[in-house]
């Protein structure tokens, strides 16, 4: 699925730059500036001189789109527009005087838009002239345009940053991009592999290591070129691409997107682990516990079977053990079987992941409460060696304070350890 470097640009950026024209951009520093525009099918690229080399305007355009084509494919959807950022159906990619944007380069969350430095610009451009070669900054703060997946992922905070790592990588590899040297300085290759293989190859070697002391922490093992916990969750992210190819890594995204909130780190790690087992079958558990995080409970849906039984649903009239202003209650039992090919399940409890109409679940743990409340499963039925094998069985009783005697949506998680 890779988007064909043969675009329109060529075209629409001889006419529109033969006519000398500037345009207005209004930076994220609100500053005005009059900018040359080279037009893309995706992107617009505003450049301070007009008087560019029109061939390496063309490619560096044509790649930019095309990175912009891989994202797209990535994530199924394109940026937010910002109007400031926008340009004739274009996001723009603005060069803004050194010291007038945030640092050498940013692109919104989630937004059209991208502001380069005329350092980081005249690298880019030069980088072409030169050598042929891309830098790298551009197709990183498109990383932070696509970024969609803060309420699923953004608890754990390297996986923000994470992302635009992993898919500068992975837009230029599918786009077949040559990347220039690592701020003119480390060769890209080297600056590739070292991230994307040697630094998460070094901390999955390591058994001391798990996500709790690196990502949770803003740490990253020790390394040659002092690559960072974002970096750890980049190849994180890159090792889903590598491992499954560009198919399934859409599906990842598209899954993710459907979870519900990460309201900690753990249940930001739980989506990750959850939206790759369904993107590609495959358990990435081992990326964030190794044996030293075997206490860690995951969510172990895809290991058992839920099912309310609907002979147990009964809704009265009392509201014992509610807070004060509900009506009734609702009860009923759950079924919670281990499937006969999972692994012995052990402390295993029920998350509240949708809960409406501000009902409550009466028997949580710790009491009453809404999305986020536990209840930990007691041991009873197959259950009552405190250990769920195969084909057992137990039942498990919810009730729920309901705000008003009217139908209702409740969903949980299952989480557990296995054995
Ligand atoms: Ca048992």
């Amino acid at each position: 699925m890779i988007v064909s470097l043969a675009l329109a640009p060529f075209v629409v950026t001889k006419n529109a730059y033969a006519n000398g024209a500037t345009v207005q951009y209004t930076s994220f520093q609100n500053d005005t500036y009059s900018l040359y525009p080279w037009y893309g099918e995706k992107i617009v690229l505003l450049t301070r001189s007009g008087s560019l080399d029109l061939a390496a305007m063309q490619a560096i355009v044509a790649a930019l789109d095309a990175a912009y084509g891989v994202y797209q494919t990535i994530t199924g959807r394109e940026p937010n527009i910002w109007g400031p950022t926008f340009l004739n159906g274009r996001s723009t990619i603005a060069e803004i005087p050194d010291g007038h944007t945030c640092g050498a380069g940013c692109g919104l969350l989630a937004f059209t838009g991208i502001e380069l430095d005329s350092t980081r610009f005249a690298g880019l451009y030069n980088g072409y002239v030169q050598h042929g070669q891309y830098d790298q900054a551009p197709f990183y703060e498109l990383g932070r345009n696509f970024w969609f997946y803060g309420s699923q992922l953004g608890a754990l905070d390297p996986f923000v940053t994470g992302f635009a790592i992993a898919n500068r990588f992975i837009s230029m590899e599918v786009a077949g991009l040559a990347g220039g040297p690592f701020n003119q300085t480390l060769a890209f290759q080297t600056f590739k592999e070292s991230i994307v293989f040697d630094l998460l190859n070094s901390y999955l070697a390591d058994p001391t290591l798990n996500w709790e002391n690196t990502l949770n922490v803003n740490q990253a093992p020790a390394n040659p070129f002092g690559w960072s916990a974002n970096d750890l969750a980049g190849a994180m992210f890159y090792r889903l691409f590598y491992e499954n190819g560009i198919a399934d890594y859409h599906v990842f995204f598209a899954v993710l997107a459907s979870l519900p909130p990460a309201s900690s780190p753990i249940d930001a790690v739980n989506n990750f682990i959850e939206a790759a087992r369904l993107a590609t079958g495959r358990d990435y558990t081992y990326l964030f516990c190794k044996s030293i995080c075997a206490g860690l409970p995951l969510v172990v849906n895809n290991l058992v079977a839920f099912a309310p039984l609907p002979s147990s649903f009964k809704t009265i009239g009392e509201t014992a053990g509610c807070p004060a202003g509900f009506t009734g209650k609702f009860t009923f039992s759950a079924r919670l079987t281990e499937k006969n090919t999972s692994p012995a399940l052990l402390n295993l409890f029920a998350k509240v992941t949708t809960l409406t109409n501000g009902n409550l679940l009466q028997n949580a743990d710790g009491g009453p409460g809404g999305v986020g409340a536990t209840l930990t499963v007691a041991k009873a039925g197959g259950f009552s060696d405190g250990l769920l094998t195969p084909n057992e069985f137990v039942d498990v009783p919810f009730t729920i304070c309901l705000k008003q005697m009217k139908a209702f949506s409740f969903f949980v998680d299952v989480l557990g350890l296995t054995q």
